[in-house]
This record gives C-alpha cells, structure tokens and sequence, in this order.
C-alpha cells in the first residue's frame, strides 16, 4: 500500500513534536513537518486547525484526518500503521495497557512539568538579558 505524506504543524524546537516526529519515523511513514512559530498558534489559521492553540497537529490525507494532542496522535498513528506492531503491542494484551500507562503519565505529568520548566527558564533568561524585574521583591524594615 502506498502511504501519502503525512503533514506535521509544529515548531520543530517542542518535545511535543519530537515524540510524534519519532513514531512516524519509527513507522517508515513519509511525512513533512512545517515548522509553526509560537507567536502563530493562536492565531486564527492555526485556530482553525486546533482550537486549543497548541502543537503539534497532523493532517493525514491518506483518510483525511486532522489531529491534535500528541498522545492522541502517537495511538493513531500506532493503530492504524503499526500493523507489524514494531512499536506497539497486541490490543488488550497486559503489554498493551502498560504501554497506555506510560503514553499517559507522559502526556499528563511529565510533558506538562518539563514545559514549564522550559517556559520559567526561557523568561527567567530574557529577563536577566532586559534587566527586568519579573520576580516580586520584598523588603522588610
Ligand atoms: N497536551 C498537548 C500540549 C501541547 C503543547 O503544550 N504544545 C506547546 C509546545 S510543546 C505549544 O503549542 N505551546 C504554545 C502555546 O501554548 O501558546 C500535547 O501533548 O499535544
């Protein structure tokens, strides 16, 4: 079966995107990533791919499909592409459940605290640069 080029809408700095970016490497799949600038998500072209402002989204032409939240889309790709199941696990098998786990635990845990860690330290530092002050200061007399 031939598999047309799957369309990838993110920043090519996010960890969000470096995890689907894997998987459908992983998968062989042809795909081409167009590299989204922060300042654009919440834009209305963006807006109207994902309401939610966020990357990364793919668009698969193969069944027509526009999807967002990396977790959703590493299980799509994995479902419907991972037939030889080099990543993934027979459906319902103890292996897959445990799979389910971590993909969860990432996306709801350690994705969101990395993120913030990398959003404090970016303004922390441009802060430092500007010589701003974004940190409240108290003072005791
Ligand atoms: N739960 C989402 C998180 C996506 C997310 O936070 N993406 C960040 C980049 S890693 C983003 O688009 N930030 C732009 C913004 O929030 O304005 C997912 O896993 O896809």
């Amino acid at each position: 079966m031939s598999t047309s080029s799957t369309s990838v809408r993110a920043t090519k700095l996010t960890l969000s995107l470096r995890k689907v970016a894997i998987v459908l490497a992983e998968l062989d799949l042809p795909h081409e990533i167009e590299d989204v600038q922060f300042a654009d998500v919440k834009k209305p072209d963006f807006l109207k791919i994902n309401p939610n402002g966020r990357m990364p989204a793919i668009h698969d032409p193969n069944r027509d499909l526009t999807l967002w939240e990396s977790g959703a889309i590493i299980e799509y790709l994995v479902e419907v592409y991972d037939k030889k199941q080099k990543l993934s696990f027979p459906a319902g098998s103890n292996e897959a459940y445990l799979a389910k786990q971590w993909l969860y635990y990432q996306v709801s845990g350690q994705g969101p605290y990395f993120g913030q860690v990398s959003t404090a330290t970016t303004i922390l530092s441009n802060a430092r640069f500007s010589g701003a002050h974004i940190m409240p200061r108290l003072s005791f007399s």
